[in-house]
C-alpha cells in the first residue's frame, strides 16, 4: 500500500498497449540484449522510467538519508568516490525527476541534507572565505563535508554546491506552490546561500561581477600563452548561471513572502552587474569568460549548459541565439565523445529534449539503456552509479512534458519512434497535473488538473482546444484562470 501510493501516481505507456503485454512476458535482462542487438522495445523504454520512479522510492523517503550516488545500493566497503553526495552534477541528477514525476515526497531527504550543509557550510563560509551565509563544495557525505576536498583545483575547489542544490527548494515550490514550504524551509536556505553569493563575487576587470577563482567542474582549457591544461580561471559560465538563477529565485521568494525589501533591493543591483554568459566566435556558448581552446573537448561535464537544464536563463522560445548556441556546443561536445558516462548520456537527454529535438533526445535513451545499463536496469558509470537512471527518467519525463518557459508545452520533444502512447500524473510547474494521449504521433487528449488558483498557458495542442468547466474554449498560448481542483480538458 505503501509502494503503490506512490508508484501509482503515474503511469507511462509507450506504444500499443498489447504489445507492451507480449514484451512484459519475456526477462529483462533478455529484451535489453535483445534491444542491444537494434530490436525496438517500446516497454523497455517506459520501464526505464518507471524504475527510475522505483529507485528513488526505494532510497529517498522522508526520514531517509538523501539517495547517494548508489541510491542505497552500495555492495562496497570502499565505495566508489566514497558513496558520497558528489553535488556538482550527481546528486541534482538524482532528484530531476522528483517533481515532474510525481514524487515530491522522495524530495524531502535532499532538504534535509542542506539544512545540514548551512549549519556546516556556514563554518567554512567564515572560516576558509570570511563570507557570510552558507558554502558547499563538490563532495559532501553523511557528516555534511562542506568544505573542499583533497585532490586537484579542477574538482576540489568548486564553492557553488550549495548554490546549485538550493536550486531544488525553489523548484519544489515551483511545482508544488506550497508557501509554508517557501517560508519555512526554502528561503531561509536560499538566503544563506544568496549572501555568500554576495560576498563571493568580486568585480572583474571591466566591473562586471564575476567569481574568482573559478572552475568549470573537472573541465580544463588550454593557457593562452603555452597551451597547459589549466582549471583555474574567473567567472565560469556555470558559476554566472548558477549564482545568477539563485537570486532571481531568492528575490522572487522574498517578493511572495513580502520580507527583506531593502536586502532583495541589494540582490536586484548585484544580479545586474553579474557577468552574461558569452557565445564565443564559433557559436558556442563559452566555458569560461574567455574563448579558450579545450583540453577534453569531449568532457563528460556540460557545466557551462546548467542554464539550459535544469536552469531555464536560456529557452528555445525566449532566447533562441543562445539556444542555438547550446546546440553547437553540444554538438561539438558529443562529436569530440561527450556523453561518455551514464549521468552524462542522461544529461544529454533531457538537453535534447528542452531544444524539442525528439529523435536525438530518443537516439540518447537508446544509448542510455543499449551502452550503459547493466541487466537488472542499473546505471553503468561506470562502474554502477544510480545517478543515470534518474537523469534518464527525468529526460523521459522532459521528452513528454515541460514547463520552464512560463506555461506548460505538451509532447514538445516526441519521437516518431514513440507514435502513440499515453501518460497520466505527470507534474508540471504552477501546480498541475497533466495527463495525454497521443496516436500517430499528434496529441489526441489531454486533461489538465490544478491544484491551485493559478494562471495556466498550454502549447503544443495542434489544433486541440481547451474546454474551461463554464463551456468556454480556450486556444493554443491564451493564459486562462484556473481554479483549486477543477479539471481542464483538451480534445
Ligand atoms: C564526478 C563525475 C564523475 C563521477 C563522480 C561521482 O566527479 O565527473 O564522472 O560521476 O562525480
Amino acid at each position: 500500500a505503501d509502494h503503490r501510493r506512490l508508484f501509482g501516481r503515474v503511469e507511462l505507456r509507450l506504444g500499443r498497449a498489447e504489445e507492451a503485454v507480449e514484451r512484459a512476458a519475456r526477462p529483462t535482462d533478455e529484451r535489453l540484449e535483445a534491444y542491444r542487438r537494434g530490436e525496438a522495445d517500446l516497454g523497455l523504454e517506459s520501464l526505464y522510467f518507471h524504475y527510475g520512479r522505483y529507485l528513488l522510492m526505494a532510497s529517498s523517503r522522508p526520514g531517509t538519508e538523501a539517495a547517494h550516488l548508489q541510491g542505497i545500493w552500495n555492495p562496497h566497503v570502499q565505495p566508489p568516490w566514497n558513496c558520497g553526495y558528489t553535488t556538482n552534477i550527481n546528486t541534482q541528477m538524482n532528484y530531476w525527476h522528483a517533481e515532474v514525476a510525481g514524487l515530491a515526497d522522495c524530495h524531502e531527504p535532499l532538504f534535509e541534507l542542506i539544512r545540514d550543509l548551512s549549519v556546516t557550510g556556514a563554518r567554512t563560509a567564515r572560516i576558509h572565505y570570511g563570507a557570510r551565509g552558507w558554502v558547499a563544495h563538490h563532495n559532501v557525505d553523511v557528516w555534511r563535508q562542506s568544505t573542499p576536498s583533497d585532490g586537484e583545483a579542477s574538482w576540489a575547489f568548486w564553492p557553488m554546491g550549495g548554490v546549485w542544490l538550493s536550486r531544488h527548494l525553489w523548484e519544489h515550490y515551483e511545482f508544488g506552490l506550497d508557501e509554508q514550504f517557501l517560508r519555512e524551509t526554502a528561503y531561509p536556505l536560499m538566503k544563506g546561500a544568496a549572501e555568500f553569493c554576495q560576498d563571493w563575487l568580486v568585480p572583474g576587470p571591466d566591473g562586471q561581477l564575476v567569481t574568482a577563482p573559478s572552475t568549470s567542474p573537472e573541465n580544463k582549457f588550454l593557457t593562452p600563452d603555452g597551451g597547459e591544461p589549466c582549471s583555474v580561471s574567473a567567472g565560469s559560465t556555470m558559476d554566472l548561471f548558477l549564482i545568477r538563477e539563485l537570486l532571481e529565485h531568492t528575490i522572487q521568494a522574498a517578493e511572495i513572502l513580502g520580507v527583506d525589501e531593502a536586502w532583495r533591493q541589494e540582490l536586484s543591483h548585484m544580479l545586474a552587474r553579474i557577468a552574461e554568459p558569452q557565445i564565443g566566435p564559433d557559436g558556442r556558448l563559452q566555458e569560461w569568460s574567455e574563448p579558450f581552446a579545450e583540453a577534453e573537448p569531449g568532457h563528460r561535464h556540460v557545466s557551462h549548459l546548467v542554464g539550459f537544464y535544469p536552469g531555464n536563463a536560456i529557452t528555445v522560445r525566449q532566447t533562441p541565439e543562445l539556444a542555438e548556441a547550446v546546440r553547437r556546443t553540444l554538438k561539438a561536445r558529443i562529436q569530440n565523445g561527450g556523453g561518455h558516462t551514464g549521468w552524462s548520456c542522461a544529461w544529454l537527454i533531457n538537453l535534447y529534449a528542452r531544444l524539442g529535438d525528439g529523435e536525438t533526445a530518443h537516439r540518447f535513451v537508446n544509448t542510455l539503456l543499449s551502452r550503459s545499463t547493466y541487466p537488472n536496469l542499473f546505471d553503468d558509470h561506470p562502474p554502477f552509479q544510480i545517478d543515470g537512471n534518474f537523469g534518464g527518467a527525468a529526460g523521459i519525463a522532459e521528452m513528454l512534458l515541460q514547463s520552464h518557459m512560463g506555461g506548460i508545452d505538451l509532447l514538445p520533444a516526441l519521437p516518431a519512434a514513440w507514435t502513440s502512447g499515453q501518460v497520466s500524473g505527470l507534474r508540471a510547474r504552477g501546480g498541475f497535473t497533466v495527463d495525454m494521449t497521443w496516436e500517430n504521433g499528434r496529441l489526441t487528449s489531454a486533461r489538465i488538473t490544478s491544484t491551485s488558483s493559478s494562471h495556466c498557458t498550454l502549447r503544443g495542442l495542434q489544433g486541440l482546444t481547451i474546454r474551461l468547466p463554464d463551456g468556454r474554449t480556450v486556444q493554443e498560448g491564451e493564459r486562462f484562470l484556473t481554479e483549486p481542483g477543477a479539471t481542464y480538458l483538451v480534445g
